[in-house]
């Protein structure tokens, strides 16, 4: 069993990883933080805590909510997803919740986690880097704890997410919400795993997966999966600022089942001021990162359904 401590942002996608994080057989879930990034904070949490109560098989596990605060803001249109997932029946039957908010606001969280274990941990994160940057200012002997960190973030082909006045296009969103956070966690010795937006772009919200997932609703997690999709757009006629990927579930799955991706190692670095602030870039002097370059598509959504049938039990 590996551990795995798992920071996300309450989007549709994070939340969906934290589904199918809770059903991966060789995962040891030590831990989860949520960060008010790409959410509202306190319907991400509630949600979060009721897909532990629901699918999460019985184990006992405490949801950490964070303190930390972004320098951009997300738009607020993103953020009021985690309401409505948080509304949805199918989390809402047994009208109680079980799973445990933390003591700890989610970076003195990931730190007690990480300690707390003989061996090392998994970082899955699908958000800003915010709380683990605070973490390792801290307590930075984190770093012999932890394995490696799969991050959703950034981006190296120059067609960055994130479009707001006073930047240059280039630059992800999880990466332009604390520019600085980056830096930090770049500057430390932990290994990377990157997804950016070059790998996710092979993977967007369509309606024929919308179909297959519709057609598999007698699966409750995948019952669960087809509702959340619902309610963001996805790729339909042509691409917008709002078109859905599943960034965080391609992070989450590849550091389950690294068969699905084409790996490359990259030196890297990251800007922290000007227009292009947030953005990942190559350079001879910079740190190695592993980038996800090639995604085998069919295999990773093949993958998701596996991971979510095993949720029937
Ligand atoms: O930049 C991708 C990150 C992922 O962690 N998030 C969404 C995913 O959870 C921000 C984001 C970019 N474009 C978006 C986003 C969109 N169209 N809707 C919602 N969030
Ligand atoms: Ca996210």
């Amino acid at each position: 069993m590996r551990n795995v401590y798992f920071n996300h942002d309450g989007g549709v996608d994070d939340l969906v990883s934290l589904l199918l994080l809770l059903q991966m057989p060789d995962v040891h879930l030590t831990g989860v933080g949520v960060i008010g990034a790409d959410c509202y904070l306190e319907p991400a949490v509630a949600a979060s805590q009721k897909i532990i109560d629901r699918f999460g098989h019985g184990h006992s596990l405490e949801v950490a909510a964070s303190d930390s605060r972004g320098v951009h803001p997300f738009p607020k249109e993103w953020r009021l997803d985690a309401f409505s997932l948080d509304a949805l029946p199918i989390l809402n039957e047994s009208g109680t919740v079980t799973t445990p908010v933390a003591a700890k606001p989610a970076h003195l969280d990931l730190i007690d986690k990480i300690q707390a274990e003989p061996t090392k941990t998994t970082l899955i994160m699908t958000g800003p880097l915010t709380d683990l940057a605070r973490a390792l200012v801290i307590d930075p002997s984190i770093t012999d704890k932890i394995d490696r960190l799969y991050w959703m973030g950034g981006t190296f082909d120059g067609r960055g997410n994130v479009a707001e006045p006073e930047q240059d296009g280039t630059t992800e969103w999880n990466a332009f919400w604390d520019p600085a956070a980056v830096k930090t966690v770049w500057d430390s010795p932990i290994p990377i795993q990157m997804v950016g937006l070059e790998s996710t772009r092979q993977v967007p919200l369509t309606p024929a997966i919308r179909q297959h997932w519709a057609k598999l609703r007698r699966h409750p997690a995948l019952d669960l999966i087809g509702q959340g999709y619902a309610l963001v757009p996805a790729l339909q006629h042509f691409e917008t600022n709002s078109t859905y990927f599943l960034w965080d579930v391609l992070t989450t799955v590849a550091s389950e089942t690294p068969a699905i991706v084409t790996t490359k190692s990259v030196l890297s670095d990251v800007l922290t001021t000007g227009s292009g602030r947030g953005r990942t870039f190559e350079t001879p002097n910079g740190r190695p990162i592993t980038l996800v370059t090639h995604v085998d598509h069919d295999g990773f959504f093949q993958r998701i359904d596996e991971l979510a049938i095993l949720a029937d039990k």
